[in-house]
């Protein structure tokens, strides 16, 4: 009997379910670049590159491995353009009895491999992915009957069940969470280690011309593209991590600088979320770095909470909300994206930070993500589809699973609180206490009105405003709309006004 065996761009896994356990001379491993995953949304040419070359380098190393490995790239005559089309072909080339394939990730695909048993005359096996601490079922055992759903809680079972910085039943240093010392913000003084450039081999080189050839009117710049394409490279970007960068990683998690894309973050969601990096094994290897004495527990901590906390957190509830939840717009929004998403052409300093690093590197920290692009967008009452669409678009670490929960939910508040207890909506002072940005701006951090006036202040308030019958008995707002409140009547228009001028300019 031959089994065909599909692997999908994000499943570049050795260990990966479908391959577990299969005799590798009877199955064909099926890879294949499609304009179905190319063109869901505009990518960055950044990450179509770096998902398609790593895609290239993963058959060479199955095939290192002695699987038999049929790759049909995205220029091939005959490709068909779609996941489906391509195994309708493999199953015919190979004349294959079964099909095994690890679940997608995300419900596009999934749909479309649950039609696969019945438009294939083939045995079809779907298999749980199990790259993932948390499986669908125990996140819904665990949502069930709680009437909030809550990071913490859930990072707490994670802890427990993974064992990672746990003596017997307590939390390691006493705690269950350091965030409260993870708000420094950086010094340009400091000297924080660059990420590693990986130069294009032959292989990246031939899909960064194809990609500038096909996808010229896309997103994003090529030129710097310095993205690891293999697990061994993946690797040595994690242990230059380790070294280097996570020591510092918790306290200076939430800082934006000037110039400096990267502080000590790791860069590493695009190898973990494609497969060629093993969450579990990279936060046993932080663990060890705090038992060896080399990171403070702040850190160590803090990055294992991103890991078995916010990405398992935020893969259950995309599963758990439905493929409806991309159509969530709990606060009404509909405004269009401003084009300079697009561009980074802005006279706010913060934005076309954030954005042109995004254009530069398909990569933007946490932080910038949310209290940046994302807090502008809740502010401004952009359509949360569009928002999502974009982060979608231009992250080379953005999968639907991972995106849609952390934009839609976590920085629009578009699920009305499912993600997260409160919207992440700040004025200017937020970005100025935790950057050097306002320093280098055309606006004023400090003004509310005038035309020198931070937009973020102004655009703050409306928001409190527009939303008051949506947000007020919300306790966590409290503070916001007793200051709304105290606000004498010729205050609040002229802020009101201020922001309905500074929004007419948007288009
Ligand atoms: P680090 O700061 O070094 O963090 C370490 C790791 O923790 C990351 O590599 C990532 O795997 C994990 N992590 C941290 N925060 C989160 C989170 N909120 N959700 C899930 N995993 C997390 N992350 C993605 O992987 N893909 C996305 O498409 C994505 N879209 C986002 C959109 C918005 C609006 C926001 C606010 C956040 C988004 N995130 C996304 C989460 C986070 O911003 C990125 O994981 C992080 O910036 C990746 O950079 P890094 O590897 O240097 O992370
Ligand atoms: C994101 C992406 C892109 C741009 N291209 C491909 C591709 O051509 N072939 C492929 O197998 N995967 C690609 N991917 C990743 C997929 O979108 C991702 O693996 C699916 O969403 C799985 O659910
Ligand atoms: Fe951004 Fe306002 Fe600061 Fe300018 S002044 S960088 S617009 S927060």
């Amino acid at each position: 009997m031959k089994t065909l065996i599909p692997v999908f761009g994000d499943q570049l896994s050795h260990e990966l379910s479908s391959l577990a356990g299969q005799y590798k001379n009877s199955c064909i491993v099926l890879m294949v670049e499609v304009d179905e995953e190319t063109g869901y949304v505009p990518h960055h040419k950044s990450k179509i590159a770096y998902i398609l070359s790593a895609m290239r380098h993963h058959a060479e190393d199955l095939r290192r491995a002695g699987w038999t490995v049929d790759y049909v790239g995205l220029t091939d005559a005959e490709n068909s353009g779609s996941f489906t089309g391509e195994v309708a072909r493999a199953i015919e080339r190979h004349k294959v009895s079964a099909l095994r394939v690890t679940e997608a990730g995300e419900w596009r695909v999934k749909a479309m491999l649950d039609s696969w048993p019945d438009r294939f005359d083939v045995q079809v096996t779907i298999l749980p992915d199990d790259r993932f601490l948390c499986t669908h079922a125990e996140f819904e055992r665990w949502a069930k009957d709680r009437k909030q759903l809550r990071m913490e809680y859930f990072y707490r079972d994670m802890r427990r069940k993974s064992g990672l910085l746990m003596n017997a039943d307590a939390p390691e240093g006493g705690q269950w969470n350091f965030d409260t010392e993870n708000r420094k913000p950086a010094k340009r003084d400091l000297v924080m280690p660059e990420p590693l450039h990986f130069a294009p081999d032959d292989i990246t080189q031939g899909v960064l011309k194809m990609v500038e050839e096909r996808f010229a009117g896309n997103i994003g710049k090529t030129a710097k593209f310095g993205f690891a394409v293999t697990r061994e490279d993946a690797l040595k970007q994690q242990k230059h991590f380790l070294d280097h960068a996570l020591p510092n990683f918790g306290d200076y998690q939430d800082a934006m600088l000037t110039g400096k894309p990267f502080l000590w973050h790791s860069i590493l969601s695009p190898y973990i979320n494609s497969g060629l990096l093993d969450p579990l094994e990279l936060c046993r290897a932080v663990e060890e770095k705090y038992q060896a004495g080399k990171v403070p527990i702040n850190a160590a901590e803090g990055f294992i909470r991103q890991i078995i906390g916010w990405r398992e957190y935020v893969r259950g509830i995309y599963w758990s909300a439905g493929p409806e939840y991309v159509d969530s717009n709990a606060l009404a929004a509909h405004r269009p994206l401003p084009a300079f998403y697009w561009t980074g052409e802005t006279d706010m300093h913060c934005l076309s930070q954030a954005i042109g690093q995004t254009i530069e590197f398909s990569y933007a920290h946490h932080i910038q993500r949310l209290m940046v692009t994302g807090n502008f967008a809740l502010l401004a009452g952009l359509d949360p589809k569009a928002v999502h669409e974009w982060y979608l678009a231009v992250y080379a670490d953005a999968y639907e699973w991972v995106e849609l929960p952390n934009s839609l939910g976590m920085s629009q508040f578009a699920d009305g609180g499912v993600l997260a207890s409160k919207p992440y909506a700040a004025s200017g002072a937020y970005i100025n206490r935790m950057s050097d940005y306002c320093s280098h701006c055309r606006y004023d951090v400090k003004q509310r009105v005038g035309s020198k006036a931070c937009p973020f202040n102004a655009l703050y308030w409306e928001f409190i405003a527009r939303n008051k019958d949506k947000l007020r008995k919300n306790p966590r707002m409290a503070m916001p709309y007793r200051n709304w409140d105290r606000m004498t009547e010729a205050d609040k228009v002229a802020l009101r006004d201020q922001a309905q001028q500074f929004l007419e300019t948007l288009g």
